[in-house]
């Protein structure tokens, strides 16, 4: 992964380094600029390649009621009780509020989009794109995407290779199949359904290990066909209201960083809501992925409300003509109810302003939670309602097949995965391309 982790010509003028949120300065004074002056100071530091970062703690939450930070100020009817919650929605742990005095709410600072850098930021991801061509052609997303993957790849290919080679197809060698299948989160449904798929017509007869691929390869590929859609940014909407969720840990404001990126290397003008209120460093986090960007960030100190900011956003990206308006929010709150509570909140109010907002809800899912990202599904759907996932940190798990699994379950269309920390390791999700990479094939 060495090779994904280097900085291109972009990441070395700008000293692209690793998302460190929790190291980030503190909270800016009320009434300061909401971006540091000292821009190359506040960015993060050099990828360590390691998850183990920014990877929750899921096991060390719990449902201890913290006094309510000042964001949350109503309980909406139906949202489960804290104790209530499934454990695997513990990735939304809880942590004290940093700042129990939490200054009280301002006007959102908005940072003045500086011409000359925002000219100079396309014109160096233009000019990466040129020069950087050879060495994106040679390790460009395909290469990305192989390696992202290698986990559960090489974990399906091994188990493939010993089950297939020199060896009759039987009722013992599809079961075992099948158990690998299971073991990299295909879910029972369609583990069956590729082992059934392989043994078909070819019982007490040898089939190679390629051919076991090949097959697996197409079933994958099938399941996931449906859901491979691509975000579509209605132009008619200005701006476009993309509201990112998820549990904590999960991605959410790399993502939007990355998606920033490529909304404006398209030409698109782009605004941020730092709608994450309840950390002080992750409102620093977002304002980082600005400047790298050149995308102006609306924030509010440190407990501020949620919703009135993403109400005041949106405001702001209307008056500026915004192409599109992207909306952080919390991965965990004192509790998990609150967190629910206030992901409904910042739906009704920017309603209110835009009855067709969002526009798009995507949610954010962190691959190495496994099954767990199953019942997110179930929650966050209830919550803010959920028009398509973003699957992250494949590169952290051989339990890839999850993707499949949440297809056959949900049907949510998957408009994006993740395969590493580095800006360009997101791309629009591909059935095909996923498939083959998944099963050890080349690209075909
Ligand atoms: N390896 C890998 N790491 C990723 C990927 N996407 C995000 N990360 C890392 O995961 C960590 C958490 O990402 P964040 O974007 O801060 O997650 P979040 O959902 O905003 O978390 P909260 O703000 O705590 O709710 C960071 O260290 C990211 O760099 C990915 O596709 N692969
Ligand atoms: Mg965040």
């Amino acid at each position: 992964m060495s090779d994904t982790n280097k900085p291109g010509w972009f990441g070395r003028l700008f000293g692209r380094k690793a998302e460190t949120p929790d190291e980030a300065p503190a909270d800016a004074p009320a009434g300061a600029p909401a971006v540091s002056p000292d821009p190359a100071g506040a960015m993060p530091t050099e990828p360590t390649g390691t998850l183990s970062e920014g990877v929750p703690d899921f096991a060390a939450a719990a449902d201890d009621v913290l006094p309510a930070p000042p964001t949350v100020t109503e309980a909406s009817p139906g949202t489960e009780a804290a104790h209530d919650l499934p454990d695997e929605l513990a990735g939304a742990d809880l942590e004290p509020v940093e700042d129990a005095e939490a200054p009280a709410p301002e006007a959102p600072a908005i940072q003045p989009i500086d011409a000359a850098a925002v000219l100079s930021a396309e014109a160096v991801l233009a000019a990466e794109a040129v020069q950087g061509g050879e060495a994106v052609e040679k390790r460009g997303w395909w290469g990305r995407l192989t390696g992202g993957l290698k986990r559960t790849s090489s974990a399906l290919s091994d188990r493939v290779t010993g089950l297939f080679t020199k060896r009759k197809l039987d009722a013992d060698t599809l079961e075992e199949l099948e158990d690998a299948l299971i073991q990299a989160d295909f879910g029972v449904e369609t583990a069956t359904r590729i082992a059934e798929a392989v043994g078909k017509g070819r019982y007490e007869k040898g089939i190679a290990p390629d051919e076991v691929r090949a097959i697996l390869a197409s079933e994958v590929e099938r399941a996931l066909d449906p859901v491979a859609l691509p975000l579509t940014i209605d132009a008619g909407h200005k701006p476009f209201v993309i509201l990112m969720i998820g549990v904590n840990g999960a991605g959410k404001t790399t993502t939007i960083g990355k998606l920033a990126q490529k909304f404006r290397a398209q030409g698109r003008t782009v605004m941020l809501a730092a709608g994450d209120t309840f950390r002080a460093a992750a409102i620093e986090q977002l304002k980082v992925w600005g400047e790298r960007t050149g995308a102006p960030v609306v924030a509010r100190p440190q407990g501020a409300d949620a919703a009135g900011l993403a109400y005041d956003a949106l405001e702001a990206a209307r008056e500026a003509g915004t192409d599109i308006l992207m909306i952080d929010t919390a991965g965990r709150l004192q509790n998990k109810a609150g967190l629910m509570a206030e992901l409904e909140k910042v739906v009704r109010v920017i309603t209110k302003l835009e009855p067709t907002a969002p526009h798009a809800v995507l949610l954010v899912l962190d691959a190495t939670v496994g099954q767990n990202a199953l019942s997110q599904v179930e929650l966050f759907r209830q919550s803010a309602g959920v028009t398509g996932l973003v699957m992250t940190k494949l590169d952290g798990t051989a339990r890839g097949g999850i993707l499949v699994a949440l297809a056959a379950r949900f049907g949510l269309p998957v408009h994006f995965i993740g395969v590493g920390e580095g800006v360009d390791d997101l791309e629009p999700f591909a059935a095909r391309d996923f498939a083959r990479a998944i099963a050890g094939l080349e690209k075909g």
